[in-house]
């Protein structure tokens, strides 16, 4: 990790605080509106589930101009908790706001996130739980499921599960999960959740990690946490939280840096950590902690149309770059898919009665994946593509994030591809499709290993 850059200002807490047992920390930019909520209930699981150990609440806030950092100072006292849990605890809650600096210039949830543990360090914390501040559906009690698995179980990672609607998670559902199954063999479902509970010794160990990049300082962070745990052979576990209800987010219009950042890392990291996965086989389950949940998340709105028209517009922009990071069947295959991606996009839109400008298209969710129900991306060139990507990273000479940027239409079709063919099932039953991608991204492993061989013959013999 690059040298710690602590401010005065919070080397000036950590001397305040001193040392304690547990810590929750929570990143922020702009989310004045929810963090009280997430602070309150922070508190709250504190005193309630841990009234014996030593807490501290951390909020690393990016400098927002809305007030965020004042909006968590302002929260009620710990004392206020205290009254309404009739819990006695034997250590003072501590609450901080603080402006994390950023990293290399960069700033970001990861460089918040970095700031957090250099805390958790210096105050020598048991366990971290880190949740996010735009979170509606945090309980206290998720505090103790952060938490509990490594303070009761000698866990060192603890990843959450949720509920979520079929339509949200997709950088989750379609990379994250189905590639870390297949690639390091552990079945964690939400790598990317942005909930989580880290044990002191795997803080230190991120603290003591040389792969920092400017995408882990953003959005790069929760894949690299996991990976990083899973690569540092820590013991990892799940836990249930029930529903995760937070700002929403349109795969379509929102969530294409996050891709990108979320993305660019996971295949850097897997790159680096050949070792890790060339020989692993299969998968297994992660044990889960907590007392299972039913719930029906909220529903998401998808712009179906406008992910089918990007992919099909990457495929007249991208095609050279395509060239350089597919393998040639893969290309051929996903070139075709873009061309139906354009005609079936055009007649729905006709159908519709929507002009050239898909973005502000008023046809609902389920209208437009209707139209466009002839669409289908199969799920094994969806991991050919991926595991193209990951063979062409190896080269150095192909700069990530270009190649990243690129993929970003192609993930658009998949995106588009899975809420048409989940249009008329259960969050449940989009579950099972979800399952099914993650057991093919497993069956074409191999095709991963034997490119991923060859390309390490023809380097040796260049
Ligand atoms: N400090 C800081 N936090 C950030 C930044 N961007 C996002 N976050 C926090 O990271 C968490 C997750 O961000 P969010 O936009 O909700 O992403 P998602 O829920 O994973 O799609 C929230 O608590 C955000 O406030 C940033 O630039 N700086
Ligand atoms: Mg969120």
């Amino acid at each position: 990790m690059p040298e710690t850059a602590l401010t005065p200002a919070v080397r000036e807490q950590i001397a305040r605080l001193g040392e304690a047992d547990i810590m929750v920390g929570i990143p922020s930019f702009k989310n004045a509106a929810t963090i009280g909520y997430v602070v309150r209930a922070a508190q709250a699981g504190l005193v309630q589930y841990f009234p014996d150990l030593r807490p501290v609440v951390v909020n690393s806030d990016a400098g927002s101009p809305d007030g965020t950092g004042r909006v968590v100072i302002d929260t009620e006292p710990p004392d206020y908790i205290e009254q309404i849990l009739l819990v006695r605890p034997s250590h003072k809650l501590s609450r901080v706001s603080l402006t994390y600096p950023e990293i290399d210039g960069v700033g970001g949830k990861g460089a918040a996130l970095r700031t957090i543990f250099e805390i958790a360090a210096a105050l020598k914390v048991q366990a971290l739980v880190v949740v996010d501040s735009d979170l509606r559906s945090i309980v206290p009690e998720w505090i103790e499921l952060l938490s509990g698995p490594i303070l009761k179980g000698g866990y060192d990672f603890v990843a959450p599960l949720y509920a979520r609607y079929k339509y949200d998670g997709t950088i989750t559902n379609t990379v994250t999960y189905p590639l870390t199954r297949a690639l390091y063999g552990h079945r964690i479902r939400q790598p990317i959740g942005g909930d989580f509970g880290v044990s002191g010794d795997l803080v230190r160990h991120y603290l003591t990690l040389d792969d920092w990049t400017d995408d882990v300082s953003k959005f790069g962070i929760d894949i690299w946490m996991t990976t990083s745990a899973l690569a540092g052979g820590f013991a990892v576990c799940q836990t249930r939280l029930g529903a995760k209800i937070h700002d929403p987010k349109d795969p379509g219009s929102d969530l294409g840096p996050m891709f990108r950042q979320v993305v660019g890392t996971i295949l850097r990291l897997a790159v680096k950590h050949e070792g890790h996965w060339l020989d692993i086989k299969g998968s297994h389950d992660v044990p889960a902690y907590g007392f299972e949940r039913i719930i029906d998340p909220p529903p998401l709105n998808v712009n179906t149309l406008r992910l089918l028209s990007e992919f099909h517009t990457g495929s007249m922009t991208l095609a050279e770059l395509w060239g350089s990071m597919l393998a040639p069947e893969t290309l051929e295959t996903v070139m075709e898919l873009a061309g139906d991606a354009g005609r079936i996009g055009d007649t729905a839109r006709t159908k519709l009665g929507i002009g050239e400008d898909v973005a502000s298209a008023t046809a609902t969710t389920q209208e437009m994946a209707e139209a466009v129900s002839a669409f289908q991306f199969p799920d094994d060139v969806w991991s050919r593509v991926i595991y193209d990507l990951i063979v062409t990273a190896r080269n150095p000479k192909h700069p990530l994030e270009t190649l990243v940027a690129a993929l970003v239409p192609i993930y658009f079709g998949r995106v588009g591809s899975f809420v048409i063919e989940n249009r008329n099932v259960t969050t449940d039953e989009a579950e099972d499709r979800v399952e099914r991608q993650a057991r093919t991204f497993e069956r074409t492993k191999p095709y991963l290993v034997e490119r991923w061989s060859a390309a390490k013959v023809a380097e040796g013999a260049g």
